[in-house]
This record gives structure tokens, sequence and C-alpha cells, in this order.
């Protein structure tokens, strides 16, 4: 069964269902994109011509939008609620859908049901035969959905279910027993899938896979036009509800429209939000299509601290604009910021703290079409503004933002990724280290770390082992840190290869004690006790990880320009 790009998504639309009006929006938003879609589908079916792409069954159901998980969502899409995650939906669903394989949709517990053969009351497995599909994709609500329709046989499919999880989740909050005896509780609950299972909307930790979404692509006659027709003194802000605009925002508004008009899309309902000052040119919340518009014409998007992490801030870039935002000192996490409070991740690793509204934006993207300012100091949020005004940028929307960057990173996962095979998957607690040792490694020039010169043994080769770099951390370092300084990213999948009292030898690190145990800063060489310490349960594998009284052994890979999720030869 070979996959066959699609470019018409007409079958997709009426898969979709309607009524609510979360669907609406994702309808109307997979509908303008379609032609996006269309050429980035032709573009990489050329590119990969030759490779055969299995044709998958994939059951597709998205948990928060149920009726059962109390629907929050669908009530807030015309009123300023959060849209991001349903943007993330209708990109997820048109990728797979384009990329050719053979999708159902569930928004329901009933049809979850009906979709996955469980007749209602059938004791704690009701499952019996084989999973109807080859991949799900769901959400936390979804796999509560599924744990209480489907009972014990979920353990025995889960290597097939991928969550769709915005801001992530770390290994020591995953795992069960170790989350409850060393204080990694989450309101989220301890599924114990293996990390890569989660999918989020950023690449913020590599612990996990990055999903992301699209946004707008331009060709050049449009960017052309844009420049052309940019207002220098427009602003647009960042901030759909009026709660978003409270708390002091008015001063800086004030000094902002010294210098520039400013406009909002703020929802209300009959009158003016009180929040939102009299010179701010509100027009409402906008259907995606007019916002587009609105920051085709705009010189600067400008946020205020919230929403985090959303979608928005890449559209206005994409379409010209520069994007001002506060920076965060200390950074956000769950211990000291409210909403991110009981989610399973800590985000202290750098490049993956909340260091600011937008980090992605900040450290991937950076100036000139982003500004990171601390708002508190006037001089220099002024500087900034003056900045904007002087400053002519393009268009810029990074490669794994573009439909080509997704279908290419999706089709990538859907094809290599294998949860499922013994060694790799879920609580196995088997050691891939294949056998003895010593030609294994090689050292590379100018402290660059060592290279994979062994056999390509062993099921879990994607990504490939020839892209992986061994490294030793710093103390107090995660290995997220250590390969960032190397250029490189961490690569969780590679744990297995170097959890291996050979590789602390190749390290050149003498161990006067070598142990084993349940941590997820293991495997790493403790200095003061030259204690080398080996990781016992492959799910704590952690690119998170840090201690200070530790060196961490890293695993990390190169990764191809623009697209971090995938290594040079992972296509
Ligand atoms: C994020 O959710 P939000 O929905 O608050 O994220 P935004 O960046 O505001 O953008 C979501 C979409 O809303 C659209 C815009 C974006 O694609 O085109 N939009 C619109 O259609 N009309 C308007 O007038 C203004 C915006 C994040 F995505 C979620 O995961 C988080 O839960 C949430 C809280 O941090 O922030």
């Amino acid at each position: 069964r070979q996959a066959a790009f699609r470019t018409d998504i007409g079958a997709l639309l009426e898969q979709v269902g309607t009524g609510k009006e979360s669907l609406i929006f994702m309808k109307r938003r997979i509908r303008r994109l379609a032609g996006q879609w269309g050429q980035a589908a032709n573009r990489l079916g050329e590119k990969l011509k030759r490779s055969w792409r299995e044709r998958k069954k994939i059951l597709v159901h998205v948990g928060f939008l149920t009726e059962e998980s109390g629907d929050v969502f669908s009530p807030k899409v015309l009123k300023g609620g959060p849209l991001g995650e349903m943007v993330q939906w209708a990109d997820i669903l048109t990728a797979l859908y384009t990329l050719g394989h053979s999708l159902k949709i569930s928004i329901s517990a009933k049809e979850l049901q009906g979709f996955l053969g469980v007749p209602p009351g059938r004791g704690s497995c009701p499952l019996t035969g084989p999973l109807p599909f080859d991949l799900i994709y769901t959400d936390y609500h979804g796999l509560q959905q599924m744990k209480q329709h489907m009972g014990l046989s979920l353990k025995k499919h889960k290597c097939h279910i991928r969550v769709i999880d915005t801001f992530g989740t770390e290994p020591a909050y995953n795992h069960e027993e170790y989350a409850m005896l060393h204080g990694y509780r989450t309101n989220w609950g301890y599924w114990n899938l293996h990390c890569k299972q989660y999918m989020t909307m950023f690449p913020h930790t590599p612990d996990n896979s990055f999903m992301g979404f699209v946004s707008e692509e331009l060709n050049g006659t449009q960017k052309e036009y844009i420049q052309r027709n940019k207002v220098n003194n427009m602003a647009v802000v960042y901030g759909k509800e009026a709660s978003m605009w409270k708390q002091g925002k008015e001063r800086f508004l004030q000094i902002l429209h010294r210098s520039m008009e400013i406009h909002g899309t703020v929802y209300y309902e009959t009158q003016r939000p009180p929040e939102v000052p009299a010179f701010v040119k509100n027009h409402g919340l906008l259907p995606q299509n007019d916002l587009q518009q609105l920051l085709r014409r705009a010189k600067l998007f400008i946020g205020f601290g919230f929403p985090y992490e959303g979608p928005a801030p890449l559209e206005a870039i994409a379409n010209g604009c520069i994007f001002l935002q506060p920076k965060f000192r200390p950074s956000h996490n769950s211990l000291n910021h409210e909403f991110f409070k009981g989610k399973p991740t800590s985000r202290e690793a750098s490049r993956f703290l909340v260091s600011s509204q937008h980090p992605y934006a900040e450290q991937y993207i950076g100036r000139p079409h982003v500004l990171t300012v601390d708002y508190n100091n006037s001089e220099e949020f002024e500087s900034a503004i003056r900045e904007v005004m002087t400053t002519k940028v393009e268009p810029y929307l990074p490669y794994e933002y573009t439909c080509e960057g997704m279908l290419e990173r999706v089709h990538a996962y859907i094809q290599h990724q294998d949860f499922c095979i013994p060694g790799v998957s879920i609580g196995n607690d088997s050691k891939v280290w294949p056998g003895n040792s010593s030609s294994h490694f090689v050292r590379l020039p100018n402290s660059s770390g060592l290279a994979w010169a062994g056999s390509v043994a062993g099921p879990s080769t994607w990504p490939p082992l020839s892209a992986m770099r061994l490294l030793l951390s710093e103390e107090g370092q995660s290995c997220v840190e250590q390969c960032q300084d190397h250029s490189l990213v961490c690569e969780p999948t590679f744990f297995h290869f170097i959890n291996s009292k050979e590789a602390f030898t190749q390290l050149q690190i003498q161990c006067d004690a070598l142990e084993s145990e349940m941590n997820h800063i293991y495997p790493a060489f403790s200095v003061s006790r030259r204690d080398c310490c080996l990781q016992k349960e492959p799910l704590l594998f952690s690119c998170a990880g840090f201690h200070s009284k530790f060196q961490r052994l890293c695993p990390c890979r190169d990764f191809r320009k623009g697209q971090v999720a995938l290594c040079r030869d992972c296509l």
C-alpha cells in the first residue's frame, strides 16, 4: 500500500464535520491554506521521488474538542479564546491527509469507540484483537478517554499512540513511579510513554518530537508588494482577549503611541473593552485572513507577555513585521508562574527556558525580525521602537514552519519512528549496547566529541548512528546545553548506545565505581566520588536533566538547516 500525495482537500473537509465553531475555524483554515499545501506536496514529492512510502491507517482523536472533556475551547473561538491548538490540529490533519494516509477523525468518545471497535462493557480488556490502526494521534484528554474505553488493552497498544502536547512532557514527569517518588507530580498524569511519542508545538525540548504547525508563505512578488506598502508607523498589539491588556500596559502603549499608530484585534461584545485605551484602533477579533491583511501593512507586532508561545508572532514575521516582546528575568516556569503550574515540564535547560513571551522567536529567529527587550527599562523600550522604525526587514518564515517543512518532518516520523520495537519500546529494560566496544567511537578533532564508528547494529537506528556525537557535559549542565554549545542537538534515541561502561572509557573517564540506578540525569559521572552511573530505566533517558555535582554523557546529533527535528541523513 503505497501512499500517494493528495492535493484536493475536498474529502478531508467532508470528514472534519461541522456545527462547532472550532470545526468551522479549522475548516476555514484548511480551505485557506489548501493551495500552499498542494504546492508543498508537489515539491516534496519531487524530492522523495524514489522512496517508497507506506500508506498508514491513522486515527486522529481530538480529545480537547470532545463533549466528554468539557470542550471549553469551542465556545470561545469567536470570543478571543485560544486558537493555537486549533491551528495546530487543522495543520496536522492536512499534513496527514496530504501525505496520502488513510484517515479517520473522531471528536467524541462514541466515535472513538466505534473506530476502535470496542463494544461497551466488555470488562478490563475490551480490545482483544489487533488494533485497527497503525497510528493514533490524540492529546492528553483523548488518552484518558482511550484508557476508559480500552482498559488494560491500552497498555498493549500504546506504542502506536502519538500525543499532541503543546508545551511538552519531560521524562522525569512521564515515568509514574519516578514522578511520585521524586516530586514530579502533575495534572496530566504519568503515562510511561516513550517521550518521543509526545509531540510539541515548538521545538522546546529534544526529549519530545517537534510536530509544529504552518504559517502563511509568500512568493517573491507578494514579498515585494508587501515591502512597498508597509506603513512605517503602524503597530498591531498581540492579544485578542481584553485580559491580555491589563496590568500596567497603558504606560507602554502611551510611549508607543508617541511614534506609532496602534491597532488591536481585541474581542468585544458591544462596547470597547475598558482595558483598551481610546487611542488604539480596535478592529475586534478578526477572521484569520483579515488578520493576515492587517499584518501585511503593519511594521510592528508587539507582545505584552501573554499568550505564551502562540502562532501569531510567526505569522507577523512571515508578513514582514518586526516582533517586539518582553524579556522575562527570571524565566517563567512551573515553579514560579501560575500558567505553567502542573504542566509536566520544568523548562530549566537554557534555550528551552521561557526567557521571553516567545522563546522560539527570540532564540531561533532573533534580530532583525525579533527584538526581545526589558520592558521595565524605558530607555531600552524606546530605543527598540526607534530601531523598529528605522530597520527594513523582509518577510521571513523558518523552513520548519512552511508546509513543505512540516510535510517533510511528519513524513520522516511516520516512516521511521517505531516505538513498538523491543529494546526501544516502552518500559523495556534491555540493553541495546552492541557488545564490546573499543572500535565503536573515534575521537574527532578540535574537541568536538566522539563519533560512532561501530557497526550499525540494533533496531533503534533512526536517526542513523552516523549522526551521533558523544560529548561530556560540564557539572550542572544538561545535555540540551552541552550539545547546543557544539551547534548540535541532544538526541535521546541515542542514549541506548552510550549507556555503558565502554562509553565512559572512551571519554577517558576512570571510574572508581560503576552503579546502575533509576535517575533522570544518568548516564553521568560524579566528579567528587569518581562514580560512573548508568541508567537503569530507558524511559528516564533525558536531555533536559542536570545536577550540580554530575557531568552527563550526552548523545548529540547534527540537524538540517531550518529543520531541527531531522538530522542531515534522516530523510
Ligand atoms: C497560544 O494560543 P493563542 O490562540 O492565544 O495564540 P495566538 O498566537 O494568539 O494565535 C492563534 C491564532 O489566532 C489567530 C491567529 C493565530 O493563528 O491568526 N487570530 C485570529 O484569527 N484573529 C485575531 O484577531 C487574532 C488572532 C498557544 F497557541 C496555545 O497553545 C496556548 O495555550 C495559549 C496560551 O499560552 O497561547
